[in-house]
């Protein structure tokens, strides 16, 4: 009998959801082996939607898709699961401030988190929906059950957003480039550290001998890269978000061949000098099943020290916003 896997994906008839559920259920992402079975958790007005996305991959005919459930309850849709991938929230809406967006989403984590609490104590979550840090840390804060290492923030859209753009600029393949880290907060202060990645193996800064470019327009290209592709597209980044969600998922689950990549976790106060107690983008490397470590030989400059501290500053405010969720 094969293997199954259970995956909650919530928002499932958004954007993302509709890349993010076919490849989860198309094997790739868990092998040939396994079965993937699919509970979709939307807002009531929008399950029949998540109905119709349903239909679509019970029509691929996939090998390895088992089950697919839609609810609009969230303990139901967290019952049994393995993985589940936090992607539904409000998205901002005209006139919002950011502060506002972290209120009103906020309250939504808090439902999810306690709902999580009934569902398994080993499952791993990945939060996506914005702003993923702090609602990460609003969903462990409020499952006491579930260890917090369980929980994350997925910044791996920035990890390879940041990978690509150091491959166009030094004319390589992307799979030369390595521990390219996202530092902190998903948001327009994340660093992306280029100081300890490579190219080849080579420092990237003995490739890509343009510091100013790596110090501004790399580093602004990245930041600002979701803005961009809203302002192209009309939309938020869908596709690439709902990869970067499988990369990261697919890391976790099998080890990434012992490599670093990024992902946000809560502090513990030890690392980098870093507060205790905020979700925070960092160097991993994954030890299987949804286990990882977070790796502590980074060397920081002061350039690095000075982004990550703003970055950290940004986290510590959001998190004052939202203290009486936690
Ligand atoms: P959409 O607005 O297309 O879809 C969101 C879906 O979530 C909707 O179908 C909505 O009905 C559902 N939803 C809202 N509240 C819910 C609740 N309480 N329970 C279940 N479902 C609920 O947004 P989409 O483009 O799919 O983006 C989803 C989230 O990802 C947004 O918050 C977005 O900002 C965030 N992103 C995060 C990224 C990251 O790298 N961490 C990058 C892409 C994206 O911007």
């Amino acid at each position: 009998m094969k293997k199954r896997v259970r995956v909650a994906v919530t928002g499932g008839a958004g954007q993302i959801g509709y890349s993010l559920l076919f490849r989860l259920a198309s094997g790739e992402v868990f092998g040939p082996s396994v079965i993937v079975d699919l509970n979709i958790l939307e807002l009531p007005i929008a399950v029949k939607s998540a109905a119709g996305t349903a239909m679509e991959i019970t029509d691929c005919a996939f090998d390895t898709c088992g089950e697919i459930n839609c609810y609009d309850d969230a303990t139901k849709a967290f019952d049994g699961i393995n993985w589940a991938l936090l992607v539904g929230s409000t998205p901002r809406g005209p006139g919002m401030e950011r502060n506002d967006l972290i209120m009103s989403n906020g309250p939504l984590f808090v439902s999810q988190g306690k709902a999580l609490a009934k569902a398994s104590s080993n499952l791993m979550a990945i939060v996506v929906g914005n702003p993923c840090n702090t609602n990460a840390l609003i969903a462990l804060s409020n499952c006491s059950e579930v260890p917090s290492s369980r929980f994350t923030a997925m910044t791996m859209l920035d990890e390879n957003r940041a990978k690509a753009q150091l491959a166009l600029k030094a004319g390589v393949a992307v799979d030369q480039v390595k521990n390219i880290v996202i530092w902190g907060n998903h948001s327009s202060t994340m660093y992306p550290d280029f100081e300890n990645s490579t190219i080849n193996g080579k420092p990237t800064t003995e490739v890509i001998k343009d510091r100013k470019w790596l110090e501004n327009d790399f580093i602004s290209i990245v930041q600002k890269r979701g803005a961009e592709v809203i302002a192209a597209r009309g939309k938020s980044s869908a596709a690439s978000a709902a990869s970067a969600c499988i990369d990261l998922v697919k890391n976790l689950n099998t080890g990434k061949g012992n490599e670093v990549f990024s992902t946000a976790v809560l502090t513990n106060g030890e690392w980098y000098n870093l507060p205790k107690g905020l979700v925070f983008s960092l160097p991993v490397k994954a030890k299987g099943q949804g286990s990882y470590e977070v790796v502590e030989n980074f060397k920081l400059s002061n350039f690095a020290k000075e982004k990550i501290s703003l970055t950290c500053k940004e986290l510590e405010e959001e998190k004052k916003v939202i203290s009486n969720l936690l």
